[in-house]
């Protein structure tokens, strides 16, 4: 079967490729667990200067990186530029990491005590059309410096980054076999690699719903998972915050990458004192996102990957906007930034839009926002807005979240921890931290007796 891959910001097709089914997924998984042996056994030095090499490779790169990436998802080429720098960053970050993360020597009777940190062995990679090559770097960065050889999955929408990333790959010189691309159908070559028994640990980002089924299709081997999945995420702005640079801040925070973004901060929670005035302020700064074509230096916000994801985003708007933007006319797959009022039972404060879709919600004092910003099921950003820094890192504290951000929309770095609380997953990427979810402890204890 062919795979049609398209522009969706032109609606143009980009690429056709080969779809691959199980057939190829298990050959590629072969190919993985061949190259195990070798890759877990060069040396740290080794290890760290070949990932250090396709960082640089990545840096080399970058620009026709960050445009394919821009051509495939729709992203502004600013927005990609940036990413592909974070990109080049995370091998960076890891190569560093490889000799620094070891074992310990603990104190017992009757002799040494001490501990190795082992590679899994094959690792499969799901990764979703929102932030292709990111996403591909958190999970890759780890899973190599530790040792493991992979099988990457790419989303079907996005696959291009992934196959030309594979090419680096193998110019930076790690060995053939070590990273495997399979680009095809998630319940097909995604689903294989959950149930496949060579497949040690699953590294996947997506919906919840298909996260749910990874987890049970990874029961019957007991595989290992790292689940990054969903958001609903609160932007709590008190009356005490210094609102304009809140609402300068917040349009970003729900509207990059269209709101295709599991980190978005699609709740605004303020304070009913502060209410009319930051929508006012809100309103104004949205105003000011450049929405168009994405090869754009100036261009903010591109389409939606797909005529199917317009429509759900759409669902999600059925009545008056407190505010709707202007659009591009024409070919592409454009939707409005969009501000509802809403109270937090309403289904667009519920489910996740995935698209530039907030929804503005007042709040009478600190125990309600704390209220309101738990009552989802998920769990994975946020942002507390306020000049009392007691407040902030008091609701910082009780927020059930994995990632905050205080006076800041920030969420992903390189060298902090990223993961969610509840139904937004378990497991932790970037920084130090993901090292943990790539390895094995094994205790090996010596008598001196
Ligand atoms: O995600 P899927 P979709 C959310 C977001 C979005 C919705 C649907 O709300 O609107 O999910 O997006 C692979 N076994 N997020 O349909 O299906 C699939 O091929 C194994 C949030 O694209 O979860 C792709 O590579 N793998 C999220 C990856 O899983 C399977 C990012 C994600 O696809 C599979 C993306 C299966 N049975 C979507 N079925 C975030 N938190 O950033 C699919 N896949």
């Amino acid at each position: 079967m062919a795979l049609t891959v398209i522009n969706p910001a032109t609606e143009e097709t980009i690429a056709r490729l080969d779809e691959a089914g199980v057939e190829e997924t298990d050959e590629a998984v072969g190919r993985a667990r061949e190259a195990f042996p070798a890759w877990r056994t060069v040396t740290p030095t080794d290890r760290a200067r070949l990932l250090r090499r396709l960082a640089t490779l990545v840096e080399e790169h970058a620009e026709e990186l960050a445009r394919i990436e821009s051509h495939n998802v729709g992203k502004p080429i600013s927005g990609a530029r940036a990413e592909v720098a974070m990109v080049a960053q995370v091998f960076h970050f890891y190569a560093g990491a490889v000799d620094k993360h070891h074992g310990e020597t603990i104190p017992v009777a009757g002799g040494v005590d001490m501990t190795f940190r082992e590679p899994l062995g094959v690792v499969g990679l799901i990764v979703p059309w929102n932030f292709p090559l990111n996403i591909s770097s958190w999970k890759l960065g780890p899973a190599l410096a530790c040792g493991n050889t992979v099988v990457l999955k790419p989303a079907e929408l996005t696959p291009l980054s992934a196959l030309r990333l594979a090419e680096l790959v193998l110019e930076s010189g790690i060995p053939e076999g070590v990273v495997n691309v399979v680009v095809g159908p998630g319940r097909v070559v995604g689903q294989r690699l959950v149930e496949h028994p060579d497949v040690a640990k699953i590294g996947f980002t997506g919906s919840t719903e298909v996260g749910r089924g990874v987890m049970q299709g990874a029961a019957g081997t007991i595989k290992r998972v790292t689940l990054e999945l969903g958001g609903k995420s609160a932007n709590l702005v008190f009356a005490d915050a210094d609102l304009e640079r809140a609402a300068t801040a917040a349009p970003y925070a729900v509207f990059d990458n269209a709101g295709q973004d599991c980190c978005a901060r699609s709740r605004i929670l303020v304070e009913r004192s502060a209410y009319d005035r930051f929508a006012a302020l809100l309103i104004e700064a949205t105003r000011k996102v450049r929405v168009g074509n994405p090869e754009d230096d100036a261009t903010e916000m591109g389409p939606l990957i797909s005529a199917q994801h317009r429509e759900t985003v759409a669902s999600f708007v059925d009545g008056d906007a407190l505010f709707r933007g202007q659009t591009p006319t024409g070919r592409g797959f454009w939707f409005p930034c969009t501000i509802v009022e809403a109270s937090n039972d309403d289904r667009v404060a519920r489910e996740e839009v995935f698209g530039p879709v907030a929804a503005l919600i007042p709040f009478t004092d600190e125990d309600e926002a704390i209220r309101i910003a738990n009552d989802t099921p998920y769990g994975l950003s946020g942002s507390i807005w306020t000049e009392n820094g007691g407040r902030a890192l008091r609701v910082a504290r009780a927020l059930e979240t994995g990632v905050l951000s205080i006076n800041s929309n920030s969420s992903v770095r390189p060298t902090t921890p990223f993961g969610g609380f509840k139904q937004s997953g378990f497991g932790r990427e970037l920084g130090l931290h993901a090292l943990e979810g790539y390895s094995e402890v094994k205790n090996v204890f010596v008598s001196t007796e």
